[in-house]
C-alpha cells in the first residue's frame, strides 16, 4: 500500500481498545443486573478495528460516552428523531459495499469497503458540533480523505467534491418519507476535502462504525456543522461547480454550502452561540470553526463568512 503513516506517529501509540472496553464491560455488568432499561445495549458488539493513535488530533475534554455516541444520532435515512437510527439501522446490511470515486479525475476508482478497512488507519479525537446545538467528542478511526483523492488524481478543472449517501428505500426506511430529497448529498470545496483534518471515517471507539453512525464509511469534517459529515457514502465525485446539497435543496436560507461552525452567525430559527456537550449539564460557548480555526481559518481568508455561511 502506498499510503504512508505520518512520521510523527510512534508504534507505541497503537490504540488499546481495552481502555474503551472497561466502561462497556461495566455497562454490561449493569445490564446483567437488570439495568437494561437505563442503559440500552447495542444489539451486537462491533468488530474491532486496529489503528494507530494520532496524538496531533486530541482534546482536553473526555470523549462522549460510547452509549451516547451510538444512541443519540441524526441519520434521516433511519428516522428523524435522535433515538430512531440506533433502532431502525440495527439490521442494515453493509456488505457488499463499494465507494466509487470518479468525476474529474485521471484514475476513477471503485474501492471495496474491505480494501479501505485494510489501509493504515489512524485514530483521532474530534469534536463534532451539530447545527441543532449539541456536540460530542468522539475517537474516530479513518484516514485522511486526501490520501484517497491523491490516488485518483483530480484534474485541473476539479474544484469541489460531492459525497452521495446510498439510496435504497428498501434498506433505509426513512427514504420512504419525503422529508429530504434523496439521496443525501453533501459537498466540500476541493481544498477543504484535501485538508488534513477531513477524515474518511470507518470506525469509532476502536470498532468498525456502528450502523447508526454511518456504516460502513462516512466523512467527518470537524470544523463544520455535523450535517456536512455525510454517512454511508457510496460515491465521491470530483466536480467543477459547488454541489447542490440535500440541506440547501430543503432550506437554502437556513443551510449554506460552507456551514462552518460560526457562533456569530445565527441559524434563522435559533442562536448558534452556545452548545450543549452531550453528557454535560451546562452549555458552553461555541468556538469559531468549532475550535479548529488555527488549522482551517486561512482557507477562508478574505471571505465574508456571513454571506458564505
Ligand atoms: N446520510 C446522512 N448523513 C448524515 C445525516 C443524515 O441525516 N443522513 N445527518 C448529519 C447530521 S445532522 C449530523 S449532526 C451527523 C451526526 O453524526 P453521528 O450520529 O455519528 O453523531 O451526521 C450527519 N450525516
Ligand atoms: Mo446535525
Amino acid at each position: 500500500m502506498l499510503i504512508r503513516r505520518p512520521s510523527d506517529i510512534r508504534p507505541s501509540e497503537i490504540t488499546d481498545p481495552a481502555l474503551y472496553r472497561e466502561r462497556r464491560s461495566f455497562i454490561t455488568g449493569l445490564a446483567a443486573l437488570g439495568a437494561t432499561a437505563l442503559f440500552p445495549l447495542p444489539a451486537s458488539a462491533n468488530t474491532k478495528l486496529p489503528s494507530v493513535k494520532n496524538g496531533a488530533y486530541r482534546t482536553n475534554s473526555a470523549p462522549t460516552p460510547y452509549q451516547d455516541v451510538t444512541t443519540y444520532n441524526n441519520f434521516y435515512e433511519f428516522g428523524t428523531d435522535k433515538e430512531s437510527p440506533a433502532i431502525l439501522a440495527r439490521n442494515f446490511v453493509t456488505r457488499p459495499w463499494t465507494v466509487m470515486v470518479d468525476g474529474l479525475v485521471k484514475r476513477p476508482t471503485t474501492f471495496g469497503i474491505d480494501d479501505l478497512l485494510k489501509l493504515p488507519l489512524e485514530e483521532r479525537i474530534y469534536r463534532l458540533r451539530c447545527v441543532e446545538g449539541w456536540s460530542m467528542v468522539i475517537p474516530w478511526t479513518g484516514l485522511p480523505l486526501s490520501a484517497i483523492l491523491k490516488r485518483v488524481e483530480p484534474t485541473g478543472s476539479a474544484k469541489f467534491v460531492e459525497f452521495t449517501t446510498l439510496y435504497d428505500p428498501k434498506r433505509m426506511p426513512g427514504q420512504r418519507s419525503s422529508v429530504l430529497d434523496w439521496p443525501y448529498v453533501e459537498g466540500l470545496r476541493l481544498d477543504e476535502a484535501q485538508h488534513p483534518l477531513t477524515l474518511l471515517t470507518l470506525g469509532l471507539y476502536g470498532e468498525v462504525l456502528p450502523n447508526q453512525n454511518g456504516a460502513p464509511v462516512r466523512v467527518v469534517v470537524p470544523w463544520k456543522y455535523g450535517f456536512k459529515s455525510a454517512k454511508s457514502i457510496v460515491r465521491i465525485r470530483l466536480v467543477e461547480k459547488a454541489p447542490l446539497t440535500a440541506w440547501m435543496r430543503a432550506a437554502p436560507n437556513e443551510y449554506g454550502f460552507f456551514s462552518n461552525v460560526n457562533p456569530a452567525v445565527d441559524h434563522p430559527r435559533w442562536s448558534q452561540a452556545r452548545e450543549r456537550r452531550i453528557g454535560e449539564f451546562f452549555k458552553r460557548a461555541t468556538l469559531p470553526f468549532n475550535g479548529y480555526g488555527e488549522q482551517v481559518a486561512a482557507m477562508y481568508a478574505g471571505m465574508d463568512l456571513r454571506k458564505y455561511f
